[in-house]
């Protein structure tokens, strides 16, 4: 958790750098829900998200060296410094993404839900969505059919509240969103604090078993809260600083601390010595990916068909 948000707060610099084009959306506050579930599951377990992408990524196992990269359109970014903030990937760690549509990414997971399926293997797959897809016509199409053919998916709604500027109560007929996947679609759903990183690991944990054991899939409405904008170049004029602060005070790694300390298990000095060693980690990467190379003029043509120079390009 403290990997993620140092590596967002130097992405926040970056951007104010002009290091970072195109979007850029922060995870700042929600590190728990990535975290604690990511860390339930085994690594050949498939996690697919949408383009607030960098918790989930690093949480997944990637190195931030090529994340870093990917954001300041570097060749050495995980997506060949073509996709962004948005469009993190790593085939290997089973990452499939980072997908900027609203929504589009949830029938991806019930693909990879059905060829887990299809397979016979025992895998799952972690989707994560906004509060906001929930209203795209894909998320519904997706879980009827991951309800009809009990894919083994955890759905995970990350409910910060708001889809850019709206709150849920403005955007949503049915606020309570476990409500909406029992009765339409057969998935039971579980609210959970996703403010807690261990309270996001024992019900991922749980709701993994029940998807390897063949029962279908799990519906979580996860109680999270972000810090930041919707984006970089979000005025946030919706919220008072009062709101964010009152979250602020439920934060996922200052609880974490906390919980460890009463444990026993780490010390202030310790706590530093995280901080200090992590600070040089993000800095190394930083400084590395900000002195790798551009893409070539050529590889505008690569990465667009299975082919490596597409069908129309021999
Ligand atoms: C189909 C589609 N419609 C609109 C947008 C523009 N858009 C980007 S993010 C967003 C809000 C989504 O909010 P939510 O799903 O709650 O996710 P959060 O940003 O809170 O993580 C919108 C409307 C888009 N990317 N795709
Ligand atoms: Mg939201």
């Amino acid at each position: 958790m403290v990997l993620i948000r140092q590596f967002e707060l130097r992405c926040a610099q970056s951007y104010q750098q002009q290091k970072i084009g195109g979007f850029c959306h922060l995870y700042v506050g929600q590190e728990a829900v990535a975290v604690g579930s990511i860390a339930a599951v085994r690594k050949d377990d498939y996690v697919i998200t949408a383009y607030r992408d960098h918790g989930h990524a690093i949480a997944k196992g990637m190195d931030i060296h090529p994340l870093f990269a990917e954001l300041y359109g570097k060749k050495t970014g995980c997506s060949h410094g073509k996709g962004g903030s948005m469009h993190f990937f790593d085939r290997e760690k089973f990452f499939f993404g980072g997908h900027a549509i609203v929504g589009a990414h949830i029938p991806l997971a019930a693909g990879l839900g059905w060829s887990v399926k299809y397979r016979k293997e025992d895998r799952v797959v972690l989707c994560y969505f906004g509060d906001g897809a929930m209203n795209q016509g894909a998320f519904h199409e997706a879980l009827n059919l991951a309800g009809l053919f009990k894919l083994p998916c955890i759905f995970m709604v990350e409910n910060n509240g708001y889809g850019m500027g709206t709150h849920l109560h403005r955007a949503s007929a049915v606020t309570d969103l476990k409500l909406r996947t029992a009765d339409a679609y057969g998935i039971p759903g579980k609210d959970v604090d996703g403010m807690d990183c261990l309270a996001m690991y024992k019900m991922v944990s749980s709701a993994a078993e029940y998807c390897r054991q063949g029962n279908g899939s799990i519906f979580l409405d996860v109680k999270t809260y972000r810090y930041r904008g919707h984006s970089m170049s979000d005025p946030q004029k919706y919220r008072t600083r009062e709101e964010v602060a009152q979250y602020q005070q439920h934060d996922p790694i200052g609880r974490m601390e906390k919980y460890l300390q009463e444990k026993n298990l780490i010390d202030d000095a310790k706590i530093t010595g995280i901080a200090e060693e992590i600070h040089h980690q993000v800095e190394e990467a930083h400084n590395r990916a900000d002195a790798d190379p551009y893409p070539e003029l050529d590889d505008v043509w690569t990465d667009i068909y299975a082919q490596p120079y597409g069908p129309y390009r021999l």
